[in-house]
């Protein structure tokens, strides 16, 4: 395969090269994109130095079979048609396509088979909390159709690129030295914060975050369900986690949730609160899996569940759920 990264620089940009890497994906030749921040440093892959190339509108996608881009949804819109002219698969890890009918939008735990139509040559990586939530509640799903959703997300620094981990540990040094708190990623000071507000309002009151997570978890499990979400950056700095609040046609027992979570690809059960073992985002961090724990009943529904949830929104939140859509393109042949 010859594979492209544009954004090679981000913090979504570096874990693909190590996920690449770590996964031996078939690479033969890898490009790597940038803006002229970061044209013509260098970055290791397999012990050989890759040089960032600007990214531009000319030919240079030519030969190229899959594109992973991650580098905003403004440049994801100017270039796409740039990156798929020449029939570049491109996954694409913003939000600039996620909910266009022609573009499908994949988890591939749970609607890998959705990337098999994409008319533009598109592929959409979703949101990283939606990712996380629908892989836990595929399983669930399975058992009784899931009507409702409530959640309340806890989201990592790295959410906001490799910018802003690098302000939230700033900030923590600024404070221990009594020097003047820098902010400029997050709308307030993160350190010792927690901020119940990640991206813009829209009219109704909920944050684009927000209503990402109704609308793509629609799409990606194909489900009329509703889910009302309530997005907060706290200073974790890179792994998401989640309190989910289900309600389902019938109800389901916690036992039957727990082993059917425990067997779901891309999901380990760490639920046993008498040892105080719960899923933390310290430990999920580096991880592929997202780790589930504090299942337990809905004491407010009958039919309810409720469940905790955290995952390294840098590996299953974006850089790994995209090289994953990629390996099912070429397990099934469907790469050029
Ligand atoms: P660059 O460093 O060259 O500007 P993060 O999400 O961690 O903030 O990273 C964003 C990534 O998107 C970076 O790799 C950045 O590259 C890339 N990027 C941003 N704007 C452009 C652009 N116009 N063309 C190419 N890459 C871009
Ligand atoms: C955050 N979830 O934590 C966001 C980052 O739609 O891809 C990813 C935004 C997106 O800030």
């Amino acid at each position: 395969m010859n594979v492209a990264i544009v954004g090679a620089s981000g913090a979504v940009g570096q874990e693909f090269l190590r996920i690449l890497a770590e996964r031996e994906f078939p690479i033969d030749n890898l490009v790597l994109f940038g803006s002229e921040r970061s044209a013509g440093k260098k970055y290791t892959f397999k012990g050989k130095e890759y040089e960032v190339k600007l990214l531009q509108h000319n030919d240079d996608f030519k030969d190229i079979d899959v594109a992973f881009t991650s580098a905003g949804g403004g440049t994801s819109k100017e270039y796409a048609e740039t990156i798929t002219k020449y029939g570049a698969v491109m996954i694409d890890n913003s939000s600039a396509f996620r909910m266009c009918d022609d573009v499908p939008l994949v988890v591939p735990e749970c609607n890998a088979e959705d990337a098999l139509k994409r008319p533009r040559g598109i592929i959409a990586n979703p949101n990283c909390t939606t990712i996380m939530m629908v892989v836990v509640l595929k399983p669930l799903e399975q058992l009784s159709h899931i009507k409702r959703i409530h959640i309340a997300s806890y989201q990592s620094a790295s959410g906001a690129g490799a910018a802003a981990m690098a302000e939230l540990q700033e900030q923590y040094r600024e404070l221990v030295n009594n020097e003047p708190v820098k902010v400029e990623k997050f709308p307030h000071q993160l350190a010792y914060n927690v901020i119940p507000q990640i991206d813009v309002f829209t009219d109704n009151g909920y944050t684009k975050e927000e209503m990402k997570m109704f609308n793509e978890t629609r799409k990606i499990m194909h489900s009329d369900v509703r889910c009302s979400a309530m997005c907060v950056r706290v200073s974790s700095l890179r792994s998401h986690s989640e309190s989910v609040w289900i309600e389902t046609e019938r109800p389901i027992s916690v036992e039957e949730a727990q082993k059917a979570i425990a067997a779901a690809p891309g999901c380990t059960l760490k639920d046993d609160p008498q040892n105080l073992v719960y899923p933390m985002p310290l430990e999920t961090a580096g991880k592929d899996d997202v780790f589930v724990g504090r299942v337990r009943k809905d004491l407010a529904d009958d039919c309810g569940l409720t469940f905790w949830l955290s995952g390294d929104q840098i590996r299953k939140g974006a850089a790994l759920n995209a090289v994953q859509i990629a390996e099912y393109l070429y397990k099934v042949g469907d790469l050029k």
